[in-house]
């Protein structure tokens, strides 16, 4: 079901701060900014590999507002890695087979993610405390 890890999410307060750093330690490059107002995040993704299957990223999140995920979660845990986001070919049958096997999705259909992709989050409390994301990459991402 899976075909690649897409991205890695972390949770950062200022993207203007984090964005250096990243690109500092690793020569990685910004290559898509945007801010989702659904999820209440700004985010920057930052490619790590280009492969067959798709391409890998870390995704830079700063929340737009407090009473959001990554809001709630800074607070509560500070800057930190987030999520996990998992590539797949069809994210509408993943979804339907999470479901068969009794996990708890936070999206029981796709949402918008970033660069046209569909996403979805399974909850973290099923899958070892680690909050979980599908992603079907758009065409060329
Ligand atoms: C909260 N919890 C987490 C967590 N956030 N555990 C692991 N990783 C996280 N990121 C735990 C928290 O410690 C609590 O555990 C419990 O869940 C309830 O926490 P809460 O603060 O009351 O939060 P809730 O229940 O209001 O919301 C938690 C969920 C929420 C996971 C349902 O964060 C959510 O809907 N996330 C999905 C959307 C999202 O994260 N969007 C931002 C990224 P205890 O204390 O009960 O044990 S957007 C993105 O990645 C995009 C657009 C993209 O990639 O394209
Ligand atoms: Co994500």
């Amino acid at each position: 079901m899976l075909t690649r890890i897409d991205h890695v999410g972390i949770a950062v307060v200022s993207l203007a701060e984090a964005i250096p750093r990243y690109e500092e330690a690793f020569g990685l490059k910004v290559v898509h900014q945007e801010d989702n107002d659904r999820q209440g995040v700004r985010e920057a993704m930052l490619l790590v590999h280009s492969g067959e299957v798709g391409n890998s990223y870390v995704q830079l999140l700063e929340p737009l507002r407090e009473d959001s995920p990554v809001g709630k979660f800074l607070a509560k845990r500070g800057p930190g890695i987030h999520h996990i986001a998992y590539g797949v070919a069809d994210i509408d049958s993943a979804l339907a087979a999470l479901t068969t096997t009794g996990f708890d999705l936070v999206n029981k259909t796709p949402v918008h993610g970033t660069a046209g992709s569909r996403i979805a989050f399974v909850h973290p409390k099923g899958l070892g405390g680690v909050l979980t994301e599908l992603v079907e990459a758009a065409e060329g991402h």
